[in-house]
């Protein structure tokens, strides 16, 4: 099971910082996926995934989870270059470290993968995001799925199961209308023959 949202690229809200920043907090897609043991969490900005940089400007990425449907998180993933913590916090409880289970530093797309254990019931679940970076005067954030409403889902364009299923479906109604124009021939043929025997 995937959910997913696309975002626009050039959507973040500046308040000041330099412009060279802002790609590397460009949300474009999160998707979460739950397969039989793992969740894996993939985030994708514009420019590069940055988490492993100390000093000035940081960079904050969060996920939140709602795994009850009531539009209030469950969990957070909080990824946080100032204090240098990468954790998951699951409803509000102890804060677990998350640093070897992450990949894609300095890369377009970070990708977070953990127990489903961790989190209980995934039968149902939303997810929000927000990518934020700042300085000691400045700030911006970009967020998807904003408090897990109104956020694009992930076409079925972009998964290539779901075009190959697509692709099957066709081929009904493509044999369906070469038997209707293999019976109208046939049809044809016989009135042309009728008419012959008229002659
Ligand atoms: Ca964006
Ligand atoms: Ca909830
Ligand atoms: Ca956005």
């Amino acid at each position: 099971m995937t959910v997913g949202y696309t975002d626009p690229s050039g959507d973040v809200e500046n308040e000041g910082m330099g412009a060279k920043y802002l790609p590397n907090i460009d949300i474009t897609r999160v998707m979460v996926t739950v397969s039989q043991d793992t969740v894996t969490i993939e985030l994708t900005v514009s420019g590069l995934i940055v988490y492993e940089m100390e000093g000035i400007p940081y960079y904050q990425y969060r996920i939140y989870l709602d795994l009850d449907s009531d539009l209030e998180e469950d969990v957070l993933i909080d990824l946080d270059t100032l204090s240098n913590t990468f954790t998951i916090d699951v409803d509000d409880g102890v804060k677990e470290s998350i640093k070897d289970r992450l990949s894609g530093n300095g890369t377009s797309e970070l990708t977070v993968t953990l127990p489903l254990t961790w989190f209980g019931d995934m039968d149902s679940f939303d997810m929000e995001a927000e990518a934020t970076t700042g300085d000691i005067m400045d700030y911006a954030d970009d967020e998807i799925n904003d408090d897990f409403e109104g956020g694009t889902p992930v076409s079925d364009d972009d998964d290539t199961t779901d075009d190959e299923t697509d692709d099957d479906d066709y081929e009904s109604p493509g044999l369906g209308m070469t038997v209707i124009l293999a019976s109208i021939a046939g049809l044809l043929v016989i009135k042309k023959a009728l008419k012959r025997e008229d002659r």
